[in-house]
């Protein structure tokens, strides 16, 4: 029989859909599971070959759930809203909406294609009002607890987008999205109080099944750390309060540092006599990007300010206070204690500056460098610390400073308050009205959704604001509190606001009274395996674990943590190992591959391309491997001999393979699994022929991978009424897992010098008698001294031979 994918891919995705077998119920008496997918940004490049990587990885497991008797929920929908569709709509004059329904329709199209096992009945799109009014609501509970308020804010400013991004899409100083460059800019802004979380979201690690790489990133984002505030007079008879991290260096702390935006300035202005050259500085300062200030190897500038000193509280020594740009205004204190022997933009500020560099910690040679090692030193010059190390100084001089009440513990954390506002149009409005009597007024929540107006263009106006705030018929309304007249908000949501709650809106899509009912939560949640890209681990990975442990914590869902489990894959890369991109020409269009080999090709080769994790380049030429193997498989129908049973020189090599299939299906190691199947195939074409029962286990084991061939085998052997992937998954022996015999290398004094061939089961007594037996070995040990014998089980023998 002649393989050909053109009649047989179609015909059972219109199969499936008609039978509605992937299909989640919310009520079964069968255990769920709930498979899900990063939902993609229907782009107006639509599906690239990286998609479905992660689909087909995920379909595998969702697949495998079913025939292991799982009530399965796999859904998928659109995260629409965002900056490339606005650009799009402005440039070609048609409305973002339109251009969205046009993007999701080629998306669908082509992921129907593949052959997912997607549950279409669920699909949710983020620019539906339907779904975007429950976002608004979940806005407004933060806001009523008081974690989404409005501050002016220094923000960064995307020249290129011409609005606000979060630190956490300024990536080196860049606009992440567009590459321009990103200044700062004080505005006022919507912010979420992600930072409430912050020790919540590092916790919550402990009882999920992240990869490593993950955890470490998020804790890093969230970058706990453990010091003291100490509080120095000043001459000009206040105090100015640091952190540090380092309080026991307190004795070597030689000058002060404070941003330039740091508030003391104006308070201290009559007593400074060089303001003029402070106001210089701080102009200066504020045209870089936080990224730039940062930069350790940066040259070090700064002012030092002329009429106001610090005094040290440990020695009572009167030391300079100087602004500079590498301190942040937005971290600790927004003011430091600089300590140069110990902390290295410390040290290249006191050498540019001439300030004294006082070793407190012995160990390095401060003259060349600082020394910033804590785990070896011991401290010096440093009154009753002398003598200690770096931990115990630590302790002591807290303890000190909060008896003498100079200073106390203070953990930190660098994350920063999520700037939850963007100054587009395409995205959810805020649905907040502000009126001059009674402030920021939350619209009630039976005025829910707040629709997007209708407007003529979509440009963002010249001074920043969103192209809403020119529609005034809808900005000017009443108050919802005192009924005066009031304007409602401009601003809209940014991209990751229709994300960070999406997963929670599959378990009930089409609810009008919730965004989701407790039931179909109680049942679902948690999501049991989440994949998504690498690039989200701090975006939308942490958003989404806010606000779920949020929603948790108003008892409006039931797990404290929205993922049980999570992985990530690699990216695809051009045939020449570079990243796919028109520019270089190395891009490979999936409809092409499905039209020519097959979707069934494209999903085993994606899955065999290479570890999961990793990137890992396109093959033409790997990819019509798969494409062959598929085609052997099916011929497999022309060997195929009546049979229900295994061939007993069978057994061990089809208890083999499937332990292994079902094995690194889990692990995520599908490339060893697609490969132990083309070696089960192999052995199979060599026998000569199969038995129908052999066939069937090889269909259903074949079925998560390459579901249409699969299915179109089941039907043509009529192997039951029902469908492939409607199966059981087979079961495997683990006693007939084990190859009935082994080859063991034998080594004489370290050499191997034969392999021998005994049972797998065998004894060492027996092992070390077929080695000697064999005829080389027999050469090699005669007339000599057998001083030491070694056995490695099933693997190895070693004899140590003297004389
Ligand atoms: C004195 C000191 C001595 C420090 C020493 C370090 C080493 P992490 O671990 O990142 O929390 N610092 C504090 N606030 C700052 C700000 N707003 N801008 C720039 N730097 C700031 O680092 C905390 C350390 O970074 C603090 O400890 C402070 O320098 C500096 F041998 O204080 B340290
Ligand atoms: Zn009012």
């Amino acid at each position: 029989m002649k393989y050909d994918h053109k009649g047989i891919e179609k015909k059972w995705q219109d199969a499936w859909e008609k039978a509605g077998v992937f299909h989640a119920e919310n009520n079964s008496t069968k255990p769920k599971y709930f498979a899900l997918v990063e939902f993609p940004y229907p782009s107006g490049q639509g599906l690239h070959v990286g998609h479905p990587r992660p689909y087909t990885a995920l379909d595998i497991i969702a697949r495998k759930r079913r025939l292991q008797g799982y009530n399965v929920l796999y859904p998928i929908g659109w995260d629409a809203f965002g900056l490339p569709t606005e650009n799009y709509a402005i440039k070609n004059h048609i409305h973002p909406a339109q251009v969205t329904k046009k993007n999701v329709a080629r998306f669908k199209e082509q992921i129907k294609s593949l052959g997912i096992s997607f549950d279409w009945s669920r699909e949710i799109n983020t620019t539906d009002p339907e779904y975007y009014k429950w976002t608004q609501w979940i806005f407004l509970q933060l806001f009523k607890k008081g974690l989404a308020y409005k501050k002016e804010m220094n923000v960064n400013w995307c020249t290129g987008c011409k609005c606000v991004l979060a630190n956490e899409e300024v990536v080196e100083g860049v606009c992440e999205r567009c590459g321009s460059p990103v200044i700062h800019k004080e505005k006022s802004q919507w912010m979420l109080k992600i930072t409430d979380y912050a020790q919540k979201l590092i916790d919550g690690l402990d009882d999920v099944d992240y990869p490593d790489r993950v955890k470490a990133q998020q804790k890093n984002w969230i970058g706990r750390s453990e010091g003291a505030e100490v509080d120095f007079q000043t001459t000009a008879g206040d105090v100015l309060t640091v952190y540090t991290t380092r309080p026991d260096t307190l004795f070597g702390a030689t000058y002060m540092v404070i941003s330039p935006e740091h508030p003391n300035i104006e308070k201290w202005q009559d007593k400074l006599s060089n303001m003029d050259a402070i106001r210089d500085y701080q102009a200066k300062a504020a045209r870089k990007s936080e990224f730039e200030r940062a930069e350790v190897a940066k040259d070090k500038t700064g002012v030092r300010l002329e009429g106001v000193a610090a005094i040290n509280p440990v020695n009572g020594k009167e030391i300079p206070i100087f602004i500079s740009d590498y301190v942040l205004m937005t971290y600790g204190t927004g003011a430091i204690m600089a300590v140069p022997a110990h902390d290295t933009r410390d040290w290249a500020f006191a050498r540019k500056f001439g300030l004294p560099v006082i070793e407190v910690v012995k160990g390095g040679d401060v003259e060349k460098e600082a020394f910033t090692d804590c785990a070896t030193g011991v401290m010096v010059n440093s009154g009753f610390l002398n003598g200690l190390t770096v931990e115990e100084a630590k302790a002591k001089i807290k303890d000190y400073m909060e008896e003498k009440g100079f200073g106390h513990k203070k953990v930190n954390y660098k994350l920063r308050d999520w700037v939850f506002a963007r100054q587009r149009y395409w995205g959810e409005p805020i649905p907040i009205v502000h009126c001059d009597k009674c402030g920021y007024v939350p619209l009630p929540e039976d005025q829910l959704p707040l629709r997007l107006p209708e407007v003529e263009s979509y440009e963002p106006t010249d001074d920043g604001e969103s192209p809403i705030a020119k529609m005034t018929d809808w900005v000017n309304t009443t108050c919802p509190h005192c009924g005066g007249p009031a304007k409602r908000e401009t601003d809209t949501m940014p991209q990751w606001a229709g994300s960070s709650w999406y997963f929670l809106r599959y378990t009930d899509p089409h609810n009008d009274k919730a965004f989701a009912s407790k039931e179909a939560m109680d049942y679902w949640l948690p999501v049991d395996w989440y994949n998504g890209g690498m690039e989200h681990t701090t975006l939308h990975l942490l958003y989404s674990r806010f606000w779920h442990k949020f929603l948790y914590d108003i008892g409006e869902v039931p797990t404290p943590e929205p993922y049980a489990k999570r992985t990530s894959h690699g990216m695809i890369l051009g045939e020449n190992g570079e990243k796919m991109s028109k520019s270089r020409g190395n891009v490979v269009n999936p409809d092409d591959v499905v039209a020519e080999y097959g979707a069934d090709t494209l999903r085993l080769y994606e899955m065999f391309i290479g570890d999961f994790e990793k990137a890992a380049p396109w093959s033409t030429s790997s990819m019509k491997g798969c494409r062959r193997f598929i085609e052997r498989y099916f011929a497999l129908q022309d060997i195929t001999v009546p049979g229900d049973s295994i061939r007993t020189e069978m057994e061990i090599s089809f208890n083999k393979t499937i332990k292994k299939v079902s094995e690194d299906i889990e692990n995520l190691k599908f490339n060893t699994a697609i490969a132990a199947l083309m070696s089960l195939l192999n052995e199979i074409a060599a026998s000569g022929s199969i038995t129908r029962e052999e066939l069937r286990i090889f269909t259903i084991l074949l079925d998560p991978f390459a579901p249409h061939v699969a299915e179109e085998v089941w039907a043509v052997q009529q192997f039951n009424d029902q469908m492939a992937c409607q199966q059981a998954w087979p079961d495997f022996d683990e006693s007939k897992c084990k190859d009935a015999t082994v080859e063991i290398a034998v080594q004489v004094n370290g050499k191997v010098r034969a392999r021998v061939s005994v049972p797998a089961d065998v004894s060492k007594e027996d092992a070390l008698a077929a080695a000697k037996a064999n005829e080389k070995i027999a050469g090699e040990i005669s007339g000599k001294n057998l001083v030491k014998e070694i056995y490695v089980p099933g693997k190895l023998i070693n004899l140590v031979a003297k004389g």
